[in-house]
This record gives C-alpha cells, structure tokens and sequence, in this order.
C-alpha cells in the first residue's frame, strides 16, 4: 500500500516554522485582542477564521491597528485600517524590504536578538555552515565574544555577542546569521521592493517602523494564501524572521499565529500504527495525472479516496481526471456524492460528524471535544471505522479495529492528562488554556532554545539556507512566452459557502451566497477585454478553463484576477482546472495562487 503526497495547504509554514522556531500549530489567537498592531499577511480571517474574527475588530476598537497585506480587497481588508496590496508571490521581498528599513535604522529589539536568537551565530565562508563547537552537538553554535574577543559558545554565561564582524579578527572567515540575513535584505531597498512588489516604498518604510515600533505587534498567517506560493517556504520565514528581530515573539499581544492549538499538548493513536519495514514509494497529488499515467514511481491498481476531493482540490484538474479514469479501481468513501465519486467505481457512503461517536483532538483548535451520536445515519452509511473494520475482519486483523470507542477514545486521549470521564461530563476541554502564548519569553523549540535563522534542511533540498526571493516562474512580468500568452496574475480564495468543497453542494446556500464561481476582475482589465459586471467568462490556460460569471470593480488589484475554491464539477467545475501543479518548489508548496491566465468571455 502506498498514499499519496504533497501537502495541498500550508507545507511553507511547515518548512519554515519547525526549523526556525521549532515547532508549528501553535497559534497567538489568545493574544488577539491585546494586540495593539495586527497584519493579516496574505490571509482572510473574516472568511476563513470566522469564528474569531471579531478579535480583530477589538483591536482597532482598542485604538490598535489592524492591517491586511492581499492583491484583493477581501472581506477582511473592508474592515481593516490599511489595505496593502502587492502583486502575488511577492510576499518575501516584501518582508525583507521592512526588514531592511527595520535595520538600517535599528528599529530591531538588540537585547532580545542577542538573548533569543542564532543572529549572531558565526558561519563559515569556506564551508557556507554554522560552525559547531562540538561537531555531534547540534546546540554548539558559536559567537564572537566581544569582551574577550574570541568565539564562544552562543549560551555562555555572560558572553557579549557581536552581531556583525566588521572590525574583528573573525571577519575574514566568517559571517554571522545576522549579516547573511541582512544581504539577502539589502537586496530590496524600498525602491526595488515597490518596483517587484507593487507596493509603494513610503508604504513599506512606513510599515516597517509601525511594526517595529508598536508595543504589541503580530503576523497572523493562519496557513495563509500567500504561502500557496513559489517562494511560500521564504514567505513565512522571512515574516518569521522579522517578527524574532523586532523582540515580537512570546510576549502577550504579539507573535506570529500559525491557526492551531492542539498539538502544543500531545495526543494519542487510537490504535497502534505498524511500522512498514519497507517505505513505499508515493505520487505526488500535484503531479498525480502524470505519476499515474506513467506508473511513476508505480502502478496504482487501487484508489481509495476519503475525507478530501481530488477532482475540485487537487491542481490541474484535467490531469486528475485522466489519473482516476485510468485507475482500475477507485473507491470513494465520502459523506456526499462528490465531484471525485463522480470518477469512481465504489461509492461508500460515510456517517456525518452527528452520526459518528469520535473525539476531536486535532490542529487548528485549543479544544478536544467529544463527539457524541446525536443521530443514526441514513440508509446504509456507516463510519470510517466500521468501514475499515469489515474488510480487516476478512483479512484476519479485525480484532485490532473492533473495539469499544470509549477504548479508542481514551488510547487518544492518554498523554493529554484528560481523561474520558472527564470529558464525557465536560464535553469540550480547553487544553491550552485562555492565556496561552507560544515560545514564551522567547522560549523557542529548537535544539538551541533559540530561533535559528539558518535552515539546513534548505539547503538540502538545494535552496538558499537562508530566506531570499527570486521571481516565480509564473510571474506575469517575466517577459516569458508564457507570460505573454497568459498576462494575468490569479489567486484563490476560500468562500463563506463552503470548506473547501464541503457544503458547496448544499442547495439552500444558493439562497444566502453566490450562486455560480465569482471571476473577479479590475475594470481595466475587464474592459480590455470586453467583459462587463455580470457576464460570463471563462479563465483559462494551457491546463484547462474555470468557467464563472464576471465581478468588474476596483476590489482587486489591476493585472490580478480573483478565482474561489471549491465549486464542484457538478456546478460547472474548479477553480483548480487552471491552477499551477508545479512540484517541487522549496518545502513542497502548493503554488495555486501562482497561476498565469488569460479571461475571456464566454463564447
Ligand atoms: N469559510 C472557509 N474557511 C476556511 C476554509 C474554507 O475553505 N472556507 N479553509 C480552511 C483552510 S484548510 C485554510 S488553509 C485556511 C486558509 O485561510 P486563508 O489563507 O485566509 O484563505 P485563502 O482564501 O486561501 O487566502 C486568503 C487570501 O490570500 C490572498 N492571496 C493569494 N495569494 C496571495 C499572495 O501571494 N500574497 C498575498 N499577500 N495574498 C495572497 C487571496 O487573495 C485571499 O484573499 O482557511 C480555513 N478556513
Ligand atoms: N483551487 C484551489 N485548490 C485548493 C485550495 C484553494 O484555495 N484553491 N486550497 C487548498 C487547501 S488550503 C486545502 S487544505 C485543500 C483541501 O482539500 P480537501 O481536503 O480535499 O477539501 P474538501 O473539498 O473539503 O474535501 C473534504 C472531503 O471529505 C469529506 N468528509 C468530511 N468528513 C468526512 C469523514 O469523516 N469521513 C470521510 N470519509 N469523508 C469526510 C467531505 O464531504 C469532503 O468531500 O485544498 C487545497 N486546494
Ligand atoms: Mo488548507
């Protein structure tokens, strides 16, 4: 058996956070409120963290501001006190452009850099690594003492690191983490940044100094847009940088919010999980159609698909429907008759989150909570458990599935402390607690306690271990055949109809939401290209055509084009039929919102 990989949503947070800071899913929304100044850096909570967004709104009832970087004016952005918007894929130059302004003019908190972070942790310019007091002890990075002049290591007692070399015997052969950082920030001056970014430079220093300055400052990124991006990976590090040299991490009302909770505290399996002895080779989702074409890295005979949708999700929709066609057996195991079910050859139908017994234990909430069984499922549906549990049966392991799910519940509960009596009385237990700050007085979870701005895994992957920008491959400004063929920048965004494609299908949405996808466009744009509000058009590229109906304004920047996520093939088709599959970028990030297209109307 094998599954498929490649993380559809937020890889970039995943491959900057847990290296840099040392651990991800762990999220500031505690901290909201008491924050005085908020950047929601290419994401839209009103939509998509709707169930706190009016913390936001206290933070400008509070006199804070509250700011969102987006190419479209989103619902959050209407409500916000700024409006930033730089072209997509941008997000990293434009975060080492304020870093720049941050250290030219020392707005960077100096005490909490040198206590807090690897800023002035020596590499060496022979090998282009952090050097190691001890080769095998991975927390031995070393400094330049500025009381003795010689390199110790970072977490000696009362050593005086030197954060930049100049003037010291170890210029010559070394850097420190910080001055690395800041050639890859010197690189945007706000000139160059307005010029890539389309941000205008007074703007960024403005932005800059606000951010550093404020009392209580925070970078929200909740698994955000702009990490579905070529330099995603760079995205969330070069905000995470800033945000460590700015002494704006572990502090009440500040920090950088990651959209989760639960994994602060651990949490069980409900069965054991056998270790495979061989690792088996996976497609790739971005580049499934071709993985399976090919029989690349191998033949898959079996699909079986469940609690996600491949034919609206997954990129390049076209290429995953040959995929599916070309399966012998695909097996969909979904609550509705989805757009995937539509391209298999089993349909079984699942048990709704009322009419399953289970626990909630996961990322993206502080709670676990007990789902109990408040109604039977109709027809023949049963859960995912007892699904697995009859085949497991007849292949002599049932025993292993067929147990009690108090038992099961409880193996996920154990190492929480919470027990199932506990939460059986209580229903929902707020495991990380009401005032919950993330790396703690800059308390970070790395090896080295410290946040650690050079990220070996990059380099393994054959990136810049340090965060840089360079222009993505779909950039409409490349001067590119494809540029040329497909001039307009489009991005996604999640609707207030559905997760996802979860409940678009729901026919009384239809009363209260859009009716057909939204194809927002500028009216320079629009009227280029003959297209009024309210006609139909098509976005479309060499990959395939979305098909929507027009929304003409001002509320998206001019070059850009606005697509939703979600709509099912049922309903005309996803967004994702255009959508760039390209695989692999740095960390493995989904790069749907670095899609070139062209719009036109309908024919
Ligand atoms: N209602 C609803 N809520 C959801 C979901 C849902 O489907 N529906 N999905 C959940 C999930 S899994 C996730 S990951 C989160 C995602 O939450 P969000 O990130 O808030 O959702 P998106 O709509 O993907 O993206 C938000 C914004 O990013 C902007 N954007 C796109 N590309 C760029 C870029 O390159 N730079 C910048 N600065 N902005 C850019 C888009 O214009 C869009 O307005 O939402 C979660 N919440
Ligand atoms: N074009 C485009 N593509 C995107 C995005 C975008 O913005 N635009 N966003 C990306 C992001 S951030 C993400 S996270 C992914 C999400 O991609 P998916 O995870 O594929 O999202 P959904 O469409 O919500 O699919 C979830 C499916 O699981 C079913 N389901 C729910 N509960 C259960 C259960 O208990 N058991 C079983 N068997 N099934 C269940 C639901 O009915 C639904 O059909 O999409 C990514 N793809
Ligand atoms: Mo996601």
């Amino acid at each position: 058996a094998s599954t498929t990989v490649g993380s559809l949503c937020c890889a970039g947070t995943t491959a900057a956070q847990v290296p840099i800071y040392g651990q991800r899913f762990l999220d500031t929304r505690n901290q909201i409120e008491k924050s005085k100044y908020v950047i929601a850096w290419g994401n839209n909570p009103a939509i998509s963290k709707q169930g706190y967004f009016q913390r936001f709104e206290k933070v400008m009832e509070n006199g804070g501001k509250f700011v969102v970087i987006d190419p479209v004016f989103s619902e959050s952005a209407s409500k916000a006190s700024e409006w930033v918007a730089p072209w997509p894929g941008t997000d990293a130059a434009l975060a080492l452009a304020l870093l720049k302004v941050v250290v030219d003019e020392k707005l960077y908190d100096e005490e909490y850099t040198l206590a807090h972070t690897c800023a002035p942790c020596l590499v060496d310019k022979a090998t282009g690594e952090p050097v190691l007091q001890k080769a095998d002890d991975p927390t031995s990075f070393v400094v330049f003492d500025k009381k003795s002049g010689e390199v110790v290591r970072h977490d000696q007692a009362g050593v005086e690191p030197a954060l930049t070399l100049e003037g010291t015997s170890a210029a010559e052969t070394h850097n420190t983490e910080f001055e690395l950082m800041y050639a890859e920030a010197a690189k945007w001056d706000s000139a160059a940044a307005e010029a890539e970014c389309g941000v205008p430079a007074a703007d960024i220093e403005r932005l800059a100094r606000e951010y550093a300055q404020a009392d209580k400052a925070m970078i929200i990124q909740n698994m955000g847009g702009f990490m579905r991006t070529e330099n995603g990976t760079y995205a969330v590090a070069t905000q995470l940088y800033l945000a460590a040299l700015c002494g704006q991490v572990g502090h009440e009302g500040d920090g950088v919010s990651d959209a989760a909770g639960i994994s602060e505290v651990k949490t069980g399996n409900p069965i054991e999980v056998p270790k495979l002895e061989q690792p088996v080779p996976s497609p790739s989702r971005f580049k499934f159609g071709e993985a399976i074409l090919n029989e690349d890295p191998l033949k898959v005979n079996v699909l079986w698909s469940m609690t996600g949708n491949p034919m609206t999700q997954w990129p390049n929709t076209n290429m995953v429907r040959k995929g599916l066609e070309r399966i012998p057996f695909v097996v969909t195991a979904d609550q509705y008759l989805t757009s995937t079910a539509l391209y298999s050859d089993l349909v079984l139908p699942v048990t709704g989150v009322f009419e399953t017994e289970g626990v909630l234990a996961n990322h993206r909430s502080h709670w676990i909570q007990l789902c109990e069984k408040a109604i039977e499922g109709p027809g023949e549906s049963k859960s995912d458990l007892e699904i697995f549990t009859e085949p497991a049966k007849r292949f002599g392991f049932g025993d292993k599935l067929d147990r009690p799910m108090k038992e099961l519940v409880s193996n996920v509960l154990e190492p929480t402390g919470v027990s199932y009596d506990e939460l059986s009385e209580k229903k929902a237990v707020d495991v990380v607690g009401p005032d919950y700050i993330p790396y703690k007085d800059g308390v970070f979870l790395t090896k080295s306690k410290k946040d650690e701005f050079w990220v070996a895994a990059w380099k393994k992957e054959g990136f810049s271990p340090i965060a840089t920008y360079s222009r993505a491959e779909e950039d409409a400004r490349n001067g590119s055949e494809l540029a040329a063929k497909y001039p307009l920048f489009s991005v996604q965004r999640k609707t207030y109809r559905s997760v996802h494609s979860t409940f678009n299908n729901l026919a009384w949405m239809d009363e209260v939401c859009d009716r057909q996808p939204v194809i927002l466009l500028n009216a320079a744009d629009a009227q280029a290209r003959g297209i009024a509000d309210g006609d139909k058009v098509v976005a479309f590229n060499d990959r395939g055509e979305h098909h929507g109906v027009a929304e003409v304004g001002e509320r998206i920047k001019q070059g850009v084009v606005g697509l939703q996520n979600g709509w099912w093939e049922q309903q005309g088709g996803s967004s994702s039929y255009v959508t760039n599959d390209k695989w692999k970028t740095l960390g493995g990030t989904h790069c749907c919102n670095q899609t070139l297209v062209d719009v036109k109307k309908e024919a």
